[in-house]
């Protein structure tokens, strides 16, 4: 039986960059989750007997959250939902699962790289047909109807097994129960070279994977150790928790320092990775060196054709505005295009789906390509491993070499978290009312070539997004950008993202920070970090 059930919007379900993410608490309001998932509904046309996926990173709330989204998705119509066995499926396994299966969407619960628990973060979003993140059109239309939704609409079902795999009916609508690791597992087979990163391993390269309690450690047990044979255990913190263990899954020199000083360490492995709460981030760290993601985008892309997935070459290549230019060099020199975009997966899909691009990244961690339509964690750690095997050299070398090629584009990303949202504003308003006197002016050494906010169109659809962080640029490619994050949940977080072009190699081994040390001075010294936010530094260097 289909219920119609009375229900009152609320003000404050406006998509970020990915998704509606809140407290839990927030969440568990009456009806909050559910006028979410109706206003989704009501945003499509044509999903009719179709198939939707749902699936989440197994946080605090994950279960309560897909028993609703199964029934209601029942009474909206769907015919069929395929649901990760345990509720679970990573971010990048269910735009897989989406993409496979044909089906029509889907809805991932997740909340990414913030904690879970029952006072931390949960998240829902919408994934199209073409397996990636909604693009503005449907989250700004989802968040529209949510402010006026009157009703929504359930079936009145008894709840679904989660953990046992196999086919069920509810309300007419068929639930098939899935194994969450299997498709993906064989995406990752098909794109890499397996026997080579074999034959390293069982040589004696020893690598640690931090899944951080989160989703990605049935997939990387799977892949890397049992697909792969690095010994039990290589895989660390593998079982998903609903509070990740109280970790919190952000794969960063701050929260996976652990892994980042056991790979530094005289014994510790050769590699280290982490992944984040989704599976979609990685952080990748060698003997000695850390590779920044703006760096990893860069030396994917050169080295694409170390892994029979990519033999072919890439199409071409896409950044989101803030991450480094380093991609940039590569590009030019491989005469591949180059797209800037603004930050947020979703503004890749429509050049990958015209097949302009192949591989993508940004600096917050995210690199993927176009055999999903998501940033792929363990995706990013394959690759480095295809690389390291193909090329017979370790992280450090790679990289070292990488930039002795190119130039090495010093990069660093300054977060200030849960400031005053209006001091925040403030911070922004009066930077945005600066622009047109910075071009000429100068601090020191530096002398400003260009200010503005960024603003992009899209070059498939037309579509333009504004106001998408304030760039201060340098003569000789020196750059600060200022942007408010669309991820937090309590307050705001403004980053500041600084990055220096240094060709001279006998200059590469200076130390990140010392190296942006002006430009650092300078973002204060124009945007008054210290006296708007109160703070006498960030909360999070990467
Ligand atoms: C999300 C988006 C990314 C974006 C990141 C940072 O990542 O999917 O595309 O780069 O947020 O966004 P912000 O700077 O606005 O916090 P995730 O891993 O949280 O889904």
């Amino acid at each position: 039986m289909i219920r119609t059930v009375p229900t009152a919007p609320y003000k404050d379900q406006k998509p970020g960059t990915s998704g509606l993410r809140k407290k839990v608490p927030v969440f568990a309001q009456e009806n909050y989750a559910e006028n979410f998932i109706q206003s989704i509904f009501d945003s499509l046309e044509g999903f009719e007997g179709k198939t939707l996926v749902i699936g989440g990173d197994g946080r605090y709330y994950n279960r309560e959250v897909i028993q609703k989204a199964l029934k209601m998705a029942a009474a909206a119509g769907f015919g069929k939902v395929m649901v990760g066995q345990g509720g679970i499926l990573s971010t990048p396994a269910a735009s897989n699962i989406i993409r496979k299966y044909g089906a029509f969407g889907g809805i991932i619960l997740s909340a990414s790289h913030n904690p879970g628990g029952p006072s931390e973060d949960f998240g829902i979003k919408y994934n199209i047909g073409n397996g990636g993140p909604a693009p503005e059109k449907i989250t700004e239309a989802i968040f529209e109807r949510s402010k006026i939704i009157s009703e929504y609409k359930i079936a009145d079902a008894p709840d679904i097994d989660l953990d046992m795999a196999g086919s069920f009916a509810l309300a007419g609508m068929t639930v098939e129960v899935v194994d969450p690791v299997a498709d993906y597992a064989e995406l990752m087979e098909s794109l890499f070279d397996f026997v080579a990163i074999r034959n390293l391993i069982s040589g004696g390269f020893r690598i640690a994977v931090d899944s951080m309690g989160a989703v990605t450690g049935p997939y990387a047990k799977e892949i890397i150790e049992k697909r792969l044979g690095a010994p039990a255990g290589s895989v660390r913190n593998a079982t998903p928790l609903p509070d990740f263990g109280g970790h919190h899954p952000d794969p960063n020199l701050v929260h996976a320092k652990e892994l980042y000083d056991d790979v530094m360490s005289a014994d510790g492995p050769d590699f280290g990775a982490a992944s984040d709460g989704d599976g979609d981030r990685n952080m990748v760290v060698g003997k000695d060196m850390f590779v920044t993601p703006s760096d990893s985008l860069a030396i994917i892309a050169a080295n694409a054709k170390c892994a029979p997935g990519y033999a072919k070459g890439i199409a071409g290549i896409a950044r989101s505005m803030p991450t480094s230019a380093a991609a940039d060099r590569v590009a030019e020199k491989l005469g591949l295009g180059i797209y800037e975009t603004p930050t947020g997966w979703k503004y890749f899909g429509n050049l990958m789906d015209a097949g302009k691009v192949t591989v993508c990244g940004e600096e917050s961690f995210g690199t993927g390509s176009d055999h999903v339509r998501e940033k792929d964690g363990l995706w990013a750690i394959l690759f480095w491993l295809n690389i390291i095997a193909a090329r017979k050299e370790g992280v450090a070398e790679i990289v070292r070499k990488h930039w002795a090629e190119y130039g090495r584009n010093f990069y660093s990303r300054h977060d200030y978290e849960e400031v005053d949202t209006d001091a925040a504003n403030g911070l922004m308003d009066a930077l945005r009312g600066k622009l047109s006197s910075l071009p000429g002016q100068s601090f020191g050494d530096l002398k400003v070539e260009a200010a503005d906010d960024f603003s992009y169109t899209d070059p498939i659809d037309g579509s333009i997004s504004t106001r998408q962080g304030i760039r201060i640029l340098f003569e000789g490619g020196s750059r600060v950008v200022f942007r408010l994050s669309g991820t937090g949940t309590s307050g705001a977080t403004l980053r500041v993202y600084v990055e220096r072009y240094e060709p001279d190699a006998s200059r590469h081994g200076i130390e990140t920070q010392a190296a942006l040390a002006d430009l650092i001075a300078v973002a204060d010294e124009i945007a008054g970090i210290r006296t708007r936010t109160g703070r006498t530094g960030p909360t999070v260097i990467t």
